[in-house]
């Protein structure tokens, strides 16, 4: 994918306040402090399109993304994080729920999971939330720089018994090494198809 342009576009917490835009769109969710803000600007190659810190719980709306005029990437608040305030914490679910619940243009839903933790009900209940409204999943595990590789690989199958699903499923990824970008790319090229072909030189 070659990228072309990458814009904020908005925030927003309610779906009055979604983009009135038709683009095929790929969100991205995951515990708090997980590395969504930081996959995204590693797909884009931008460094501080979007914001990371170390402090979890930055991201505390559903931030927009155009991309190539052809798609949007959402960045959604992370689930998880104790010491975010509870009107916060009570917030975030309706927020992402209604988000899921009722965008059309949503093509496919990215789960972050931190290689070196085992998932908790959240990432198993977003993962069957997403079976049942029949929006593809695409599965990443994150940091894998943190770890050796024997410890990588025997995380990847702790992670995916833990989840129920064969473990070539799981993306090893880095946003620190771009290990796994690539393979991130034709998963969501995918799931964009051919709505994005005319805008888009397909090499990675
Ligand atoms: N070593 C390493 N650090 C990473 C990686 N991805 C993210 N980080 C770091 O982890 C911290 C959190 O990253 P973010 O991208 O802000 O995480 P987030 O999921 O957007 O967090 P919230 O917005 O708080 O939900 C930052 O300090 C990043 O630099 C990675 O692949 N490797
Ligand atoms: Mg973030």
């Amino acid at each position: 994918m070659i990228i072309k342009s990458a814009e904020f576009v908005k925030s927003a917490v309610k779906p009055d306040q979604y983009p009135d835009t038709a683009y095929p769109e790929i969100a991205f969710a995951g515990r708090s402090n997980v590395g969504k803000s930081s996959l995204i600007n590693t797909l884009l190659n931008r460094k501080r399109l979007v914001k990371t810190s170390s402090t979890p719980g930055r991201t505390r709306l559903l931030n927009f993304f155009l991309v190539n005029e052809a798609f949007t990437f959402v960045d959604l608040p992370g689930f998880g994080y104790a010491k975010v305030p509870k009107s916060m914490q009570k917030s975030w679910k309706p927020m992402v729920d209604n988000y899921l619940a009722a965008r059309l243009q949503l093509r496919s839903v990215v789960l972050l999971m931190d290689i070196r933790r085992t998932p908790r009900q959240e990432e198993k209940d977003l993962l069957s939330w997403l079976r049942h409204y029949q929006i593809p999943p695409v599965l990443i595990l994150t940091k894998c720089d943190k770890l050796s590789k024997t410890k990588r690989i025997r995380q990847q199958t702790v992670i995916a018994q833990k989840m129920e699903i064969a473990k070539t499923q799981l993306i090893l990824f880095s946003a620190k090494t771009r290990q796994g970008r690539d393979i991130v790319w034709k998963q969501l090229m995918a799931m964009l198809d051919s709505e994005i072909d005319k805008y888009s030189d397909i090499s990675i």
